[in-house]
């Protein structure tokens, strides 16, 4: 802790790299940082590996952000010239995408803070707390904890209470600790506009993606009553009549959870040639074991991801018969909810 602020200290320039396909826990976490670095008087700069959802983009310091696959030599230069590098939200260099083999290449110090479980060794300085709701938790203890309440301002504490925000779907799963209210009130003193934030975050759909919606729960989300689990399909062919664009299907996995007993609920998405699959349960249901088992993939107890290069009914086949093993404690976890 001590040695991460001295280093930040010491620094000039301060890259912060969120992961790929940044979320709002992410972008809050890097937008929150960088304000904070450049109030230090830091020459901070955001480097993401891909672009990130418009619902996200609502402070200055968004449309500063470098993008990498957009701008990859602009990106790696400012990488190279680098003091210090800060990862945010992941923890392993395979997530930062593009940007893995010349972040893997170079030995500048390092920084990495998040909240996933299973992290690699890669920063010079790592701070993992995998209790914590998101990533921007952490960095507004990490502020406090160096001191530096007041280069907090009002803009940077709602980019990290966006993070918090997103990370908990609205404080609806990881945030029953009581610290996290602790972090929230403390954000909450700088003027966060809490509404505000919440509109930008959760009432920015449009009308294809309302419907995109609306179609995928009426004539495509499949229960498997005996098991207590949803799931719904979406082909790319789907995806193109609703106008699809990146962050549309983002939170469709959630609502079939509203449904009684609702133990998990899968997502399968056919996009770029491969499925991409999103899990979410209840309880101690661990979708992350299923996505790491048989999808290449991992993530959080409750939240998971994963892939596949089947089509998208052998995908479902697979799943499907995963699920068989895990029939008792589904039934188990379906019986807490009720
Ligand atoms: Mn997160």
């Amino acid at each position: 802790m001590e040695q991460a602020k001295d280093i930040i200290l010491r620094s000039e320039k301060i890259v912060v790299v969120p992961h790929t396909n940044p979320d709002g826990d992410a972008m809050g976490a890097s937008i929150g940082l960088y304000y904070v670095l450049q109030a230090l008087g830091k020459k901070a700069t955001i480097v993401s590996p891909t672009d990130f959802p418009e619902y996200l983009k609502w402070t200055d310091a968004s449309k500063e952000v470098i993008i990498a696959e957009w701008e990859n030599a602009k990106a790696k230069r400012i990488i190279r010239n680098a003091d210090l590098i800060v990862y945010l939200d992941f923890n392993d260099l395979k997530r930062a995408g593009i940007l893995d083999e010349i972040l893997s290449s170079l030995s500048t110090p390092s920084i990495m803070i998040d909240h996933h479980p299973y992290p690699k060794e890669f920063a010079t300085y790592p701070f993992t707390d995998i209790s914590a709701s998101s990533t921007c938790e952490l960095i507004v203890d990490f502020i406090y904890q160096c001191g530096w309440d007041n280069q907090l301002s009002s803009i940077a504490a709602s980019s990290l209470f966006m993070g918090i925000l997103t990370d908990t779907g609205g404080f609806a799963h990881n945030s029953s600790k009581p610290d996290l209210y602790r972090v929230v009130g403390m954000l909450m003193a700088k003027n966060v506009d809490k509404d505000y934030i919440y509109s930008k975050v959760f009432h920015q759909f449009s009308k294809d993606r309302l419907r995109l919606m609306g179609y995928a729960l009426s004539e495509k989300m499949v229960v498997l009553d005996s098991f207590h689990t949803s799931y719904i399909t979406l082909s790319e062919k789907e995806l193109a009549d609703f106008k699809f664009q990146s962050g549309d299907t983002e939170g469709i996995v959630n609502e079939p959870l509203q449904i009684t007993g609702m133990v998990c609920s899968v997502l399968f998405m056919e996009k770029d040639g491969f499925i991409k699959i999103s899990f979410r349960s209840k309880g101690n249901f661990p979708v992350n074991e299923i996505a790491e088992k048989f999808f290449s993939g991992g993530g959080h107890l409750n939240a998971a991801g994963g892939r596949s290069n089947l089509s998208l009914e052998e995908t479902v086949k697979r799943f499907e018969s995963a699920l068989v093993d895990y029939k008792e404690l589904l039934m188990e976890e379906t019986q807490k909810l009720k």
